[in-house]
């Protein structure tokens, strides 16, 4: 059981994750997700949470005050706990992160609003995740995406034959092209490969396609991508097939395993 706290202005945007997979999730308690309206933690009559910036300037910014008292008010924690401060300032979130958080008992997401925090919070969280290089009116669409990204990878969460994790084998690469029925639609053929049965071919099918996708949409994902040794024969091929490809061929064909030379 892993659990997520939300503090949130806006507990009431969270709707979505009260539906459908994460949903059946809670209502199996496979994770918890709690939501904590900090302004409840204001201190000053009228319940204010932000204030103008000192030194001038436009908008508003978070006050200190009661994002300190909501997480100094938290239950203690019942195992490791990470508290995380979502701005455009963070470090990306990514796959790994994911991966690493679904190791946690408790996740605990800051939201903020306005033109941004008071710079005191920051030293509040361990640490700071953005969704990407972009703004967002506050941080609460970004907790979600992250809360149903780590939520996935909770054992249970999305069934018990689905297999989130790809094997290391596939990691890094993009997925392979997908097919159902029927054989063919408006024209358009399912692969005849994949119809074939033959387990090897289709495998192998896949895996090519995986590198001819990573190799044309994301080509900043093979920088860093380990092949295996039947790769390099699909690389020649896609290579023979792709311009955009072949470019590559000079990388590719330092890291080949060189032929073993046939004893006479
Ligand atoms: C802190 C996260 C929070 C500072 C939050 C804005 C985008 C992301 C917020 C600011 C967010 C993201 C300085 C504008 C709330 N927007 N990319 N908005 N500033 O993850």
């Amino acid at each position: 059981m892993i659990k997520f706290t939300v503090l949130t202005l806006f507990p009431e945007m969270f709707a979505p994750v009260r539906e459908s997979i994460l949903k059946r999730a809670q209502d199996q308690d496979l994770i918890q997700v709690e939501l904590i309206n900090f302004r409840n933690y204001a201190l000053t009559k009228h319940k204010n949470v932000d204030d103008v910036p000192y030194g001038g300037g436009a908008g508003m910014v978070l006050k200190p005050e009661p994002l300190f008292a909501a997480v100094r008010d938290l239950p203690s924690a019942h195992g490791k706990r990470r508290i995380i401060l979502l701005s455009p300032q963070g470090q990306v979130f990514n796959q790994e992160l994911a991966k690493s958080w679904s190791q946690a008992d408790e996740l605990v997401f800051l939201c903020g609003h306005y033109e941004g925090f008071d710079e005191r919070i920051r030293p509040l969280a361990d640490e700071e995740v953005s969704l990407g290089d972009f703004v967002l009116t506050g941080g609460e669409l970004a907790a979600m995406v992250m809360i149903d990204a780590v939520a996935r990878l909770v054992p249970g969460v999305l069934g018990e034959t689905a297999s989130f994790e790809e094997d290391s084998h596939s990691a890094g690469l993009l997925e392979y092209p997908q097919y159902t029925r029927p054989p063919e639609f408006e024209g358009m053929k399912v692969p005849e490969v994949l119809l074939s049965g033959h387990h090897a071919r289709i495998e192998s099918w896949r895996r090519k396609e995986s590198l001819r996708r990573t190799f044309l949409k994301r080509p900043d994902l093979m920088e860093k991508f380990k092949f295996v040794p039947e790769d390099y024969q699909l690389l020649e091929e896609l290579a023979q097939e792709h311009p955009e490809i072949r470019k590559w061929s000079a990388r590719w064909e330092q890291l080949k395993p060189k032929p073993k030379r046939r004893r006479k």
